[in-house]
């Protein structure tokens, strides 16, 4: 198995930290194609984007499906919480900072030039980030970990969005939604202490240090040198 995966990629980093977390080792690499950064993912993949999991029967696109897959294909080591009604709240949370945090947080970059940026767009965006943050604080549990008292694909998919609400929202003039003396709060301080979230939260941080520093678009630009130098077959 391969995945198409990228340090600062949330969504790639979502199902590396279910990966670690499941311990699967066996024939599984990393790559972030040329072709993604050349802005040409689609001739690999039709929807375009990372991460996708390369499997002995062809490609598996959308990071939460790649999560299914995994927890189906390794039942044993499933990420899926305890009883019925327990799995559906992994599934609900998962959803919530899937589709409520990282997609409205990802469709906000586009307004992230303030000499460009169409203020209302980005006010709306937030403000749907603020309401996925107030539904969170209904859903998510007060322990250690996001549902039950074990490490979820709720986890998994948390992890990189609370970082995006942390880290990525600030960047954009708006105050983390992330408020002090939240359920969402405690549990942000907790999971920060996990080792899983803690080595995908290394990577992230590391990936967003490479693209302010200019090192990944030096590695891009070396990568697309090498890929055009390439005799075409
Ligand atoms: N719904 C997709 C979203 C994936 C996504 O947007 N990935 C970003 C990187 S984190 C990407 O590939 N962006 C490239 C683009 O938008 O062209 C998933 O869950 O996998």
């Amino acid at each position: 198995m391969k995945l198409y995966t990228g340090d600062l990629s949330p969504y790639s980093a979502k199902v590396r930290m279910q990966i670690y977390a499941m311990g699967i080792q066996d024939a599984l690499s990393f790559d972030l194609p040329v072709q993604f950064m050349m802005g040409k993912m689609n001739e690999i993949s039709p929807i375009g984007r990372i991460p996708v999991l390369e499997v002995a029967e062809g490609l598996i696109p959308e990071s939460e499906v790649i999560a299914e897959y995994l927890d189906e294909r390794f039942p044993d080591k499933a990420l899926t919480g305890g009883s019925l009604k327990e799995r559906a709240d992994v599934r609900v949370v998962s959803r919530i900072a899937d589709i409520y945090l990282m997609n409205n947080i990802f469709m906000s970059l586009s307004q992230a030039n303030p000499e460009t940026r169409v203020q209302a767009v980005l006010d709306l965006l937030i403000g749907q980030v603020r309401r996925g943050i107030g539904a969170l604080e209904q859903h998510i549990g007060s322990g250690e970990f996001a549902v039950g008292d074990s490490l979820t694909r709720a986890d998994c998919t948390l992890v990189p969005a609370l970082w995006m609400c942390s880290s990525t929202v600030p960047r954009l003039g708006f105050d983390s939604p992330i408020k002090a003396g939240t359920r969402v709060a405690s549990y942000w301080d907790k999971i920060q202490n996990n080792a899983f979230a803690v080595k995908i939260l290394d990577e992230m941080n590391k990936g967003m240090k490479a693209r302010l520093d200019g090192t990944e678009r030096k590695m891009a630009e070396e990568a697309i040198a090498r890929a055009q130098s390439k005799p075409s077959q």
